[in-house]
């Protein structure tokens, strides 16, 4: 029978983890980020500005924890993993834009774009996800041929096919339309699942996982990103905009085609924890110390933000 750690014992022994991974990937993002010195000052005050905010860092924490599991070296983790979160911040500031979302809270702060104007905030998303690529060409390494993956499984994640850019699209096609169960899932892969599903990746590619290993955790990191989006979508209904950090009910104000609003509430959270336990359950199967990553996994869909 599969064994989970206790839940308390999960929630504080990842309360822990979190803060000490927040504190290196922020120390890290302040060295790998222009400085508001350098010229035109404002792009970097906006890139900075949206980038610590104070997210979860969920992503990059989700690298490292993999790569820590395979005894990946730190000073490749950690650049790798920062990447991701210029990416996904990149991502909050144009899924906030009038054009798309119009949020005007984002993180328990401002926008980007109603504090620095919507020119910048384009700019501000646009430079963070060059320096994100900027950051995977220039960290070193002794194994260039792994770097190469790393970059291609990145840019594959934040693309079109399966991916970040492609499941916003759909996401914004399908709004106020009658939605079916697979297509939503089709559409919550791609949008949130695939950064997810490659931090996991990347993570283990890092630290030379098996084959078989890696597939193990890719299945981890799918049932997680899932399982993100339909705690996210419970998260918009039940919580409120300050434990968010942003303005909380707006998918059912406008109509988004969400599991709460496809499966209800009851069924959304038994779908949450089903995901989770199967996303526990891919982990072990690698055999190897993947009790933190089951407590994220547990995290995941029992977060209040
Ligand atoms: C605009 C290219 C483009 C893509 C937009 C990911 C995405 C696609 C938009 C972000 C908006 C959104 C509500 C996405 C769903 C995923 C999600 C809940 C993101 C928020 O992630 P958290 O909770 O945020 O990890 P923090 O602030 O903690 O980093």
């Amino acid at each position: 029978m599969t064994q989970f750690p206790s839940k308390t014992k999960a929630l504080s022994e990842i309360k822990e983890y979190f803060q000490q991974k927040i504190r290196q990937v922020d120390q890290w993002l302040e060295q790998l980020l222009p400085t508001t010195e350098q010229t035109p000052a404002t792009i970097h005050e906006a890139m900075r500005y949206s980038t610590f905010a104070g997210g979860k860092r969920l992503r990059p924490i989700l690298t490292i924890a993999t790569g820590e599991i395979f005894g990946a070296p730190e000073q490749e983790l950690l650049p790798v993993a920062c990447s991701l979160e210029m990416i996904h911040t990149y991502s909050l500031i144009h899924d906030d834009l009038p054009a798309m979302d119009n949020d005007d809270l984002r993180r328990g702060m401002p926008t980007c774009h109603i504090k620095f104007g919507e020119a910048l905030a384009i700019l501000a998303g646009d430079a963070l996800l060059t320096q994100a690529f900027l950051t995977l060409a220039d960290y070193s390494t002794a194994n260039a041929e792994r770097k190469v993956r790393v970059l291609s499984e990145i840019a594959h994640a934040a693309a079109t096919t399966k991916a970040l850019i492609g499941g916003q699209v759909l996401d914004i096609q399908f709004e106020g339309k009658p939605i079916t169960g697979p297509m939503l899932e089709e559409i919550h892969r791609a949008k949130t699942g695939a950064l997810i599903r490659c931090a996991v990746r990347v993570g283990a590619i890092i630290g030379g996982a098996s084959d078989d290993d890696l597939a193990a955790l890719t299945e981890y990191g799918e049932k997680a990103g899932l399982a993100f989006q339909v705690a996210d979508d419970l998260l918009d209904e039940i919580a409120t905009s300050e434990e968010l950090g942003k303005t909380a009910g707006k998918d059912a104000a406008s109509h988004k085609a969400t599991y709460t609003a496809l499966y209800g509430l009851a069924g959304a959270r038994q779908m949450a924890d089903r995901l989770c336990e199967e996303a526990m359950a891919a982990a072990q199967r690698t055999g190897k110390e993947t009790q933190l990553l089951e407590a994220i996994a547990r995290f995941i869909v029992e977060r209040r933000s």
